[in-house]
């Protein structure tokens, strides 16, 4: 494919900015009140208002040949028919298939996966219903309250932050641990609150080699022995998710206990495979799979639907717009529900480890921007905190603003708070106030002219700022599903129109390389001397600080 900023869309769409670049949006929505409703979509239960953005038909229009040009209609297809687009890694990338809910094949090497994801499914249920209902009992015949994920990235924030965000879905007797970090703190914490009887350890690796991950394992494995007495008592209380039957044999646990996936399953993608089986066990199975109907609610719209009214492809074309166009660096993910509070996080993993490259599918050095920087947090405490940065800063940030509409379960009278706020930063987003504004109020309040002179640039907010409202009707499995699965699609598309590999991940590999040297230097295992002096100045820092 020809570098993007050689497409003629693309090219068409750098005049456009020059025309649209100082237009403000008080002006458009002036100009044209109709845009709330023309910016507008709804998909299942996610309403999408995009009109607060420094956008017109014309640009939407362009915006739209650019995925044109971009074949993305092809991509998608590709994607969906199980062609192997993580060429890196010769993948195929088919986290769609986990959800497929048609009666369609999906064939991989000529293989169709959807008796094995079937399969993996029903041992799954089995599985989590007997825990469940308490008919999986641990070594002293207990039934299980406790399950602790072991698991780190892909493994781990997707089941985590599902977990958290369908809380009020859980099973009651159920406690809930996820552990990723391989400072020992985190596992302590847990060891000390849970009792080995009653709990099951879930390790969940892909590939089952991953240092953190097996270390904590291994951690936890000694710790029920040292209770427990006998390895027997192993396969009551330690479950595998894995692609790698080995590995899983080589820690001990049996196969029967391993629970299965696939390598067309990214980490980062992975919360609807056996991975998910934290969520199931949480959730029940009922649960888990409106969860997946969700996202294939979301999978048949983006499948099917036109560009024009495809929820996914018209978040990714903003976004796309902005980095490539507004030179936004960074885009900011504000969740307004407690529920949400690990979505930022799970996001800020999933777009940029897809999206954070620096050359083309076949090799060549892009010429533009790709991923922003994914930062974010719970919108009302970011109010108080970091938004100061996103009205008045220098950068140009655009947000994603999500909130729930649904005021069940919430305290009386906190909802509206909640949500006034949400349409109160939108709208300060877009107005600012200007410096006629701030200065007649201050006048109207009695402050004396000089004064008035002089505080007002510092209360001026220039606006124009760009967000999307993301409105879910509840926070429920179905909708959650359908919010993952939107931003999975919305980083795919951007990944097409950037001509990158979004499932790869080569970017991870070469700290971890370089820790295997340091760490045998640490504990004193081996001493290697092709080291700048700064890591050298560092090594010796350490050993000089243990040595006593
Ligand atoms: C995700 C990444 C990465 C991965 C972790 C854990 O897409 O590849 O976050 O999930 O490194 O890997 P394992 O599951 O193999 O332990």
């Amino acid at each position: 494919m020809a570098s993007l900023n050689e497409l003629e869309s693309f090219k068409a769409l750098e005049r456009h900015f020059i025309t649209i670049k100082d237009m403000h949006m008080r002006e458009m929505f002036e100009k044209d009140p109709d845009r709330a409703y023309k910016y507008f979509i709804k998909v299942g239960g996610i309403k999408l208002d995009y009109s607060k953005n420094r956008l017109n038909d014309e640009t939407l229009k362009l915006l739209r040949l650019l995925a044109q040009e971009c074949s993305l209609k092809e991509k998608i297809k590709a994607m969906y028919k199980g062609d192997k687009i993580n060429n890196t890694e010769e993948r195929a990338a088919l986290h769609t298939a986990l959800r497929n809910k048609s009666s369609f094949s999906i064939e991989v090497d000529g293989i169709d996966v959807m008796e094995n994801v079937n399969a993996v499914l029903r041992r799954m249920e089995d599985f989590s219903r007997a825990i469940r209902i308490g008919d999986w009992l641990g070594y002293t015949n207990q039934i299980i309250t406790d399950i602790v994920n072991i698991g780190i990235g892909g493994s781990d924030l997707g089941a985590l932050m599902t977990c958290k965000a369908l809380r009020n879905f859980g099973h009651p007797r159920l406690n809930m641990h996820f552990v990723s970090n391989v400072d020992g703190v985190q596992l302590q914490g847990v060891l000390e609150s849970i009792h080995p009887e009653t709990t099951l350890f879930i390790v969940a690796s892909k590939t089952f080699s991953t240092q953190e991950t097996l270390t904590n394992a291994f951690t936890a494995r000694k710790w029920f022995l040292y209770h427990a007495l006998d390895e027997k008592y192993i396969a009551k209380h330690f479950v595998a998710v894995s692609t790698n039957k080995q590995a899983v044999k080589a820690f001990g646990i049996d196969e029967k206990n391993m629970f299965e996936f696939w390598d067309w399953v990214g980490g980062r993608y992975s919360l609807w495979s056996a991975i998910g089986l934290a969520i199931m066990i949480y959730l029940g199975e009922e649960n888990f799979s409106a969860l997946l109907e969700g996202a294939y609610l979301m999978d048949r719209h983006f499948y099917c639907e036109d560009f024009e009214n495809n929820l996914p492809i018209i978040l990714a074309l903003i976004g796309v717009w902005y980095i490539n166009f507004f030179d936004a660096g960074s885009h900011i993910i504000a969740p307004y529900d407690q529920h949400l509070r690990y979505f930022p996080k799970f996001i800020q993993q999933l777009d940029m480890e897809s999206n954070g490259k620096q050359v083309q599918k076949n090799g060549a050095k892009v010429q533009y921007d790709t991923a922003p920087v994914i930062w974010g947090d719970m919108g009302i405490n970011a109010q108080h905190a970091f938004f100061q940065l996103l009205h008045q800063g220098t950068h140009l940030s655009p947000i994603d603003l999500i909130a729930s509409l649904s005021k069940k379960g919430n305290l009386p009278g906190h909802h509206e708070i909640l949500l006034s706020n949400v349409f109160a930063q939108a709208q300060a987003f877009m107005r600012g106030k200007t410096y006629d504004e701030v200065y007649k109020e201050m006048i109207n309040n009695g402050m004396d002219k000089e004064k008035a002179e002089k505080l007002a640039p510092h209360k001026v907010f220039s606006g124009n700022r760009p967000s999307n409202i993301i409105l879910l009707d509840e926070i429920n499995p179905v909708n959650i599903g359908s919010l993952i699965a939107l931003y999975e699609h919305k980083i795919f598309v951007q990944g097409v129109i950037w001509d990158i590999n979004s499932f790869d991940q080569w970017g991870v590999e070469l700290g971890k390389e370089l820790a295997k040297n340091i760490l045998a230097e640490l504990k004193g295992q081996q001493e290697f001397n092709d080291y700048d002096s700064s890591t050298k100045h560092l090594i010796q820092i350490y050993k000089e600080f243990n040595s006593h």
